[in-house]
């Protein structure tokens, strides 16, 4: 049955990628079949891949587990011999003199100089051996966030974190960039990490929702990729979708700043609204439904907490004495009062289901975003019934699809009891961090600081700070060490962040390719990508168990993550080499992952084959049970709120948290808030007087596949794209094709024009993820075109402390010569010093 669900949404997927110019390309070589193929794996698809002379040729796409092929998938080819990998190990050639004491302000401009992988692991292992010594562990930096490949055996960050506590801990991390805020916040509101939970599945939405409400999502875009495989299932669905708006009449509203993907391509109404303003907006709603008498009173009396409070809230009865009316929300959010009217007279007056996703998040009070839009889902009061209420996940690594619980086995476990350093693992097994081997590191006590308080942290040492109702102390980092993650992409306040690193002794990258992060670094080793290396994955929703063969041999000198981490603990002694490997090699430890999966799967009569069966087929399959294509989230409650409580204090969904109220912090207080960001539209100057979003790219994962052909698909004369609008860029004299300066006081870019209605008039959009190439000679200016440059290093609130992603800056037309590109090439070598 799924083969033939499988098959026909081919066909429609093919039809949607002729039909709508900004739908999802489809580079679909599935019926050219052939022997040779090898079964592999990405964040972009499960592929088949041909590997000859020990060089990775072509892949297309494993047809018969990815329901919807992308071509982002084509990338994973494309970037193998791109010109920026990193054949040998380098170190930057004043490091390489002088050491941790080196100039810190010549990373990024000195030449680089090429050593034996011996000379790099005892380069290595003695730095570590002196910051140990020295400053004690939790001077040494192993957070290193990112989104690096897929692969249950080769997880840099897991490995790093392995390798660090068996050599004496380390600082680590705590949340994402992803998901900072909703992470922080939800708890306290519906009791449980949002972001991760499962969603009312996609066959009850197609039979009942009859109003879908996408709220800061552009699932059509964000699909593409997933945490683990992705298989693409819920292109299906959104193709149903837009079945079901034809025949049934369901209607589909995108609040966003953006014309985005899914608005375009779905057709839906569109409600332009200003950045970081949503609240506002659901505010208003909420009031103009209670003054309409259809807030769902019966829903807030039994499933809520502290309604009646945050009613004089709306009703201007507290402090500030403001009324949150359509009038007042219409001058914050730029909608108008008749659309937000309209807005409260609609939902809930059908089937309702609020979709969210997590751009808003990232933003200056990026918290109120979902606490409020729960509260906004009370109001309407069909949490718990089918098709009602809402989810945060559906533009996520194919949420809402229904999918089966995969026997998992466990993955290479961090050393330690108290890491907690990384996030829910791509690969085939939860993280584990219980140690299977005995020793002293199992006692490690690790410091977990904000993931996007690293700048903060380095600029201040012993400082404490407020985050998530707690107080913590920041340490004193010496050293970082980044496997699997481009933070000079990532972060926001990307000049601040080359100014704050020269604090750090030394900063090592280990990645693929010559990204940003690495060619500011002063020890780069290279890793071999997921085609060069075996591994063992699953698809994300849990279908299917996916064998990762080694399709070529690694380019250069580089080697798998395994192997370097390895090598450099072989400095310091068999008994820590032994530690991290459990005497094992990388295919012992996937057919243990396998073997420890099959187990499981025996218990429950999976019928999973032998190892070397799955390894020779590519793949196992596991059937979705019949429940999982009627799950409804919160029925239980819905049912049953007293035996069903949320795992909130109150047991109820709280619209008043009193554990938040107890921390007192000004920048989140006891129940949801409107409070002005710090740049927003409502404060604009003259000076920067636009308000610039960043979200996700959509030929790409982040950086990922930038230094490929897919970046030719969107920029302008090389350079990434800033969207205007018509009547922003006639203003400043500007049409598609110029190319412009974007900045504020944090830095400047160089951005390709392209002038659309598809976003709102006073905001302007640069997808995230471009690679930062400054002339740093110079001016510092990035000729390419990363937005992060832009985008403020301030925090979230005291609550989350997450990253923002907004910003306001001012474009200008670029006169004068055009600087030429250097991050794709490789940088600077010299001869050995
Ligand atoms: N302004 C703005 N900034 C943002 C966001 C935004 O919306 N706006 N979004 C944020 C979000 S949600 C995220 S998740 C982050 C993403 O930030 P990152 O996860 O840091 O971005 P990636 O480009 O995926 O970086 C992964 C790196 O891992 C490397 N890599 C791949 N495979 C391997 C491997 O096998 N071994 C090793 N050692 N390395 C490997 C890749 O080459 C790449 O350099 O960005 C955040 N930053
Ligand atoms: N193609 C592709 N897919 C991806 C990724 C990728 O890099 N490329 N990254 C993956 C990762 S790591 C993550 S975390 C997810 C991210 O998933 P999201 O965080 O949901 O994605 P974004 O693109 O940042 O934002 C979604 C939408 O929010 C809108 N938006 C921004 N600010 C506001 C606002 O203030 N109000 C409203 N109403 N809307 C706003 C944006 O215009 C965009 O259309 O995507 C994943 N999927
Ligand atoms: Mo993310």
């Amino acid at each position: 049955m799924q083969r033939r669900e499988f098959l026909s949404g081919m066909a429609a997927a093919t039809a949607v990628g002729t039909t709508s110019s900004s739908a999802i390309d489809i580079i679909s070589n599935s019926l050219m079949n052939d022997e040779s193929a090898r079964m592999t794996a990405s964040h972009f698809g499960p592929l088949r891949a041909f590997g000859k002379n020990g060089r990775f040729e072509s892949a297309m796409d494993a047809s018969e587990l990815d329901f919807f092929p992308v071509s982002l998938t084509q990338g994973v080819v494309a970037r193998t011999y791109d010109d920026t990998r990193i054949a040998k190990p380098s170190v930057r050639k004043g490091y390489l003199k002088d050491g941790y004491k080196s100039d810190k302000s010549m990373r990024g401009k000195d030449e680089w100089v090429e050593v034996s992988w011996d000379e790099a692991y005892k380069l290595v292992a003695n730095e570590l051996k002196r910051v140990y010594k020295e400053h004690g562990s939790s001077a040494i930096y192993g957070g290193s966030y990112g989104w690096y490949s897929v692969g249950s055996v080769n997880n840099p960050q897991t490995l790093l974190g392995r390798m660090l506590n068996i050599l004496g801990g380390y600082t680590t991390r705590t949340l994402t960039y992803s998901t900072h805020a909703i992470r922080a916040i939800m708890p306290y509101v519906s009791g449980t990490d949002e972001s991760g939970a499962l969603q009312t599945a996609w066959p009850v939405i197609l039979k009942h929702t009859e109003l879908v409400v996408i709220w800061g999502a552009d699932p059509i875009n964000t699909n593409q990729i997933a945490w683990g495989v992705p298989d693409h299932e819920s292109y299906i669905y959104f193709r149903k979708l837009k079945e079901q708006m034809a025949k049934r009449g369901v209607k589909v509203i995108v609040i966003d700043p953006v014309y985005n993907n899914t608005a375009d391509y779905l057709n839906a109404q569109h409600i332009s609204v200003n950045p970081t303003t949503d609240v506002a907006l659901m505010m208003a709603i909420c009031y103009e439904m209670m003054k309409l008498g259809k807030a769902d009173e019966n829903f807030l009396k039994k499933y809520t907490s502290g309604a009646e409070e945050f009613k004089k809230y709306l009703n201007g009865e507290a402090e500030d004495k403001t009324v949150k009316d359509a009038k007042w929300a219409s001058k914050i959010c730029g909608v108008s009062e008749k659309e937000i009217k309209e807005l409260a007279k609609v939902f809930g007056s059908k089937r309702t289901m609020l979709m969210g996703g997590w751009g808003p998040q990232r933003a200056h009070h990026g918290e109120q975003f979902h606490w409020m839009l729960t509260v906004l889902a009370c109001f309407i009061g069909q949490i718990g019934l089918p098709g009602g209420g809402y989810g945060f996940g559906y533009h996520y690594s194919d949420g809402g699809c229904p999918s089966p619980a995969a026997p998992v086995g466990s993955s290479l476990a961090l050393a330690s009891g108290k890491a907690a350093g990384s996030s829910a693992f791509p690969g085939l097994g939860a993280m584990s961090i219980v140690p299977s081997s005995e020793g002293e590191w199992k006692s490690r006590d690790n410091i977990a600081i904000p993931v996007s308080r690293i700048l903060d942290c380095i600029n201040n040492p012993g400082k404490e700070i407020d985050f998530n109702c707690k107080k913590l102390t920041y340490p004193e980092l010496k050293m970082a060490y980044w496997a699997g993650g481009n933070p000079y992409h990532h972060h926001p306040d990307t000049n601040l962040m080359a100014k704050t690193f020269e604090k750090l002794d030394t900063f090592i990258v280990q990645d693929c390719f010559w990204t940003a992060s690495a060619r500011m670094a002063d020890i780069v080793l290279p890793a071999a990508t997921e085609q060069e290396r075996n591994d063992i994955t699953k698809s994300h929703t849990n279908k299917f168990i996916i064998a990762m063969h080694k399709i070529a041999e690694p380019y250069g000198e580089a080697k798998s993550d395994y192997e370097i981490y390895s090598g450099i603990l072989k400095e310091f002694g068999d008994k820590e080499l032994m530690a991290f490997t459990e005497g094992k090699t990388e295919m012992e430890w996937i057919k243990h992952f396998y073997n420890t999966s099959k187990k499981k799967g025996d218990e429950s009569n999976l019928g999973m084959p032998e190892f070397d069966e799955f390894w020779a087929k590519g793949y196992v399959e596991f059937k979705i049970p019949q429940h999982a294509y009627e799950y409804v989230k919160q029925a239980e409650f819905r049912k049953n709120p007293i035996i069903n409580r949320v795992g909130t204090p109150s047991g109820k969904i709280e619209i008043v948290s009193k554990k938040i109220a107890k921390a007192a912090y000004a920048d989140c207080p006891l129940h949801p808030t409107w409070m002005e960001p710090m740049e927003w539209i409502g404060n604009k100057t003259d000076k920067y007087p636009l308000n610039l979003v960043s979200p996700h790219p959509k030929y790409r994962l982040h950086s990922q596949l930038n230094n490929t052909w897919l970046r030719n698909l969107e920029e302008v004369k090389g350079r990434e794209p800033v969207w205007i609008h018509p009547e922003d860029a006639k203003a400043r004299k500007l049409k598609s094709g110029d190319i412009v300066k974007v900045f504020n006081d944090r830095g400047t870019v160089l951005a390709g024009v392209i002038v659309t209605e598809f976003v709102k008039k006073g905001v302007v959009r640069i997808q995230e993820g471009g690679w930062w190439d400054p002339v740093l000679e110079k001016d510092g200016i990035c000729v390419h075109g990363n937005v992060n440059v832009l985008v403020p290093n301030e925090p979230t609130s005291s609550l989350a402390c997450g990253n923002q992603a907004t910003a306001l800056v001012q474009i200008e037309k670029f006169e004068g010569e055009l600087p030429s590109i250097k991050v794709f090439s490789q940088p600077k070598f010299s001869k050995k010093a």
